[in-house]
């Protein structure tokens, strides 16, 4: 009796672990470039303890009759258009698919891939696409920061260098860091190196001034 009860004990965890596995493995084929990232697409460590984001999402588009384990992924706008992970990319555009088309079985549009599920892995900036995106200070007609000030430019208006995406500081009245701080002015943007720096070399000016003039009169003596 308890023989024939432990036989089914096993079967039944032995079924449950195989619908796991299983679970695990076909939807790495139903999301486009999946084997890249495999399991870490959901899940942050291959033994499967956390979860990413990703997950989530994935797990708000699955349909079949079965159960979780079992039913299939959507991928469709519903998956793709969200950014799951919050680096600023959506799910269709970190693994290759970026208008949203793939199905199972055929090459996804690009056969490169970022993490979906993981904020440090995202494609490269692009610059002039009109986004900001992770890495930019600006693009067209989008800047994180706008006046000059808040770069501790002086005044004035930030401008944006179309070809790298970085400020363009041609219309404030200092260069950025408030390294033109005049000589012997003090102002209040934290510039105490600066400053000494400048004090400085106004001293070392002054030394290397009066030791020539020494030298002058004791030449004309
Ligand atoms: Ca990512
Ligand atoms: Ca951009």
């Amino acid at each position: 009796m308890r023989q024939a009860f432990l036989s089914v004990a096993l079967v039944v965890v032995s079924t449950v672990a195989a619908n796991t596995a299983e679970a695990r493995s076909f939807r790495v084929e139903e999301i486009p470039n999946g084997a890249k990232f495999g399991c870490r697409n959901c899940h942050n460590d291959d033994s499967g303890a956390t979860n990413t984001p990703f997950l989530a999402d994935v797990r708000s588009n699955l349909e079949g009759p079965g159960t979780i384990q079992e039913d299939h992924v959507v991928w469709g706008p519903a998956l793709c258009n969200v950014d799951s992970d919050g680096d600023g990319w959506s799910n269709a555009a970190e693994l290759g698919d970026p208008d949203c088309v793939w199905t199972i079985g055929s090459s996804p549009a690009k056969s490169s891939a970022t993490n979906p599920g993981n904020p440090k892995s995202h494609p490269a900036p692009i610059c002039g696409n009109g986004k900001l995106d992770a890495g930019e200070a600006c693009d067209a007609g989008q800047q994180a920061k706008v006046d000059c000030a808040e770069e501790s430019a002086g005044q004035g208006t930030l401008g944006c260098n179309m070809n790298d995406c970085t400020y363009n500081y041609s219309n404030c009245t200092q260069p950025p860091g408030g390294r033109g701080v005049e000589d012997g002015e003090s102002e209040e943007d934290g510039g105490c190196t600066t400053t000494g720096g400048a004090t400085g070399g106004g001293g070392m000016a002054v030394l290397l001034g009066l030791s020539l003039l020494l030298r002058r009169r004791r030449r004309e003596r």
